[in-house]
């Protein structure tokens, strides 16, 4: 009550992000089954709630209204709880998140495979490739938010998967703990 009374949340948010392909899914999936926190598709709330603005023909894909999507959301994440699953994160407040996990795939081969047995075409899968060589993620992350509350992990094979989400609800553990102190 008293939490509610200040706005505070009692269960951190945890912004997932990374180029497509990379795990974001996965790991949501698990921790989401560990921790109980709230998987939060942003492309399903887009397409679920209408925050789609335009449709790239070029890259085949939906352009979502940040707007929109930021208005839909405003009554639910500030609450608290939530996994963010996105392939952008800047466009979220800062007041809202806790941590920002970016998560690589650093061989290319890997990330290729994933990319081409979803059918990706070839502009599409390139442009996430470079996306990945660069850390275009990363780099928006750091610019967006403050360095202490972002972590980059590795999503190549099975076990990083495992050692990620250990890390995750530990750290979100952790977070709770030292808000009811
Ligand atoms: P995203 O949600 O970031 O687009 P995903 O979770 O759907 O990515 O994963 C894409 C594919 O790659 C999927 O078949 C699972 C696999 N994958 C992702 N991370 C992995 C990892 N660390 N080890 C093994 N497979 C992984």
């Amino acid at each position: 009550k008293l939490f509610e009374l200040l706005n505070m949340r009692t269960s951190p948010n945890v912004i997932i992000t990374g180029t497509p392909g990379v795990g974001k899914t996965v790991h949501c999936e698990q921790l989401a089954q560990e921790i109980g926190l709230k998987h939060l598709s942003i492309n399903q709330v887009a397409k679920d709630r209408g925050c789609h603005e335009t449709y790239d023909e070029e890259l085949k894909s939906w352009v979502v209204d940040e707007d929109k999507l930021l208005d839909a959301l405003e009554d639910e994440i500030p609450r608290g709880g939530y996994l963010i699953d996105w392939h952008a994160c800047d466009l979220f407040p800062r007041s809202w998140i806790d941590l920002v996990v970016v998560l690589r795939c650093p061989s290319t081969a890997v990330l290729y495979d994933r990319l081409a047995s979803r059918g990706y075409h070839k502009e599409k899968l390139e442009e996430n490739l470079d996306a990945e060589i660069f850390g275009v993620l990363v780099e928006e992350a750091r610019e967006a938010f403050e360095d202490e509350i972002v972590v980059e992990l590795n999503s190549e094979k099975d076990e990083d998967v495992e050692n990620n989400c250990a890390r995750v609800s530990a750290w979100v553990e952790a977070w709770k703990k030292n808000q009811t102190e």
